[in-house]
């Protein structure tokens, strides 16, 4: 199957809270692609801005979080004909010219899930905190391991699945926060899915984090057990 044409790939941005970040990252949107922004039940100008550069709107299911959003999004795509589906986040942190290029890897290594790599990228200066590069770290090289493989950044938010990759994840997921990422990383190797890692650019996020400390430790947590189920 060839991804070359671009009207094959559906971009689904999980947004909460980001009338700025997603007006960034719509303007910067490749030609031709569809969008389809996944909304937590924003409170701002999130839901007009989106639908001002006639991106699609979804309104997220199963309940709040982000891990809902991401859901309720490879719900959507498996409702369409799309043959990829692309994850980014609508805080304008990732720089939409790469989306060809990890599309074009996915193709090359003829992988299902292709995840975003912030450490090995180009980051801006200050986009990312000590804590965040250091925590990152730890849980990637934790649970790549569990496979016998080098991952480093497992909880990024920009993600690139093919249509089988999306049907064989779907159903598995029931995570509702932050822990989507881990959740996903993990259920890709337990159903025997191909996964690499490429290096992506990160820059500043527009607006105000929702990840916040307490959700960066309770992630942790979610490692652990992640881990553990992966072993029964
Ligand atoms: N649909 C939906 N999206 C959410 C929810 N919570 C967060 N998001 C979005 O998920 C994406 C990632 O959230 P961020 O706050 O940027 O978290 P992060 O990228 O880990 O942390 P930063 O370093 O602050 O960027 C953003 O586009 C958020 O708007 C939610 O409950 N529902
Ligand atoms: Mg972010």
């Amino acid at each position: 199957m060839s991804f070359d044409a671009v009207s094959s790939v559906l971009v689904i941005v999980p947004a909460l809270n980001e009338e700025e970040g997603i007006e960034w990252v719509l303007q910067h949107m490749p030609e031709g692609f569809h969008v389809s922004v996944v909304d937590g039940g924003s409170t701002d100008e999130t839901v007009e801005v989106a639908k001002q550069y006639r991106a699609m709107v979804i309104r997220q299911r199963f309940g709040r979080g982000k891990g809902c959003g991401v859901r309720t999004g490879m719900e959507f795509f498996l409702d369409t004909e799309h043959a990829v589906l692309f994850m980014v986040d609508g805080d304008g942190s990732n720089d939409p010219t790469e989306y060809p290029r990890m599309i074009k890897g996915m193709e090359d290594e003829k992988a299902d899930v292709v995840l975003g790599s912030r450490i090995r990228g180009k980051r801006e200066k200050g986009a990312m905190d000590s804590f965040s590069i250091f925590s990152n770290l730890i849980v990637s090289l934790l649970l790549g391991l569990r496979f016998l493989r080098i991952f480093t950044d497992v909880q990024t938010g920009y993600w690139v699945f093919s249509r089988k990759a999306v049907k064989t994840l779907y159903p598995r997921l029931k995570a509702r926060g932050f822990e989507i990422e881990m959740e996903i990383f993990m259920s890709t190797f337990d159903a025997g899915l191909r996964c690499i890692e490429v290096p992506v650019g990160y820059k500043k996020r527009f607006g105000k984090t929702k990840f916040s400390l307490f959700l960066r430790f309770r992630n942790f947590g979610y490692m652990i057990y992640y881990l553990l189920r992966s072993f029964f």
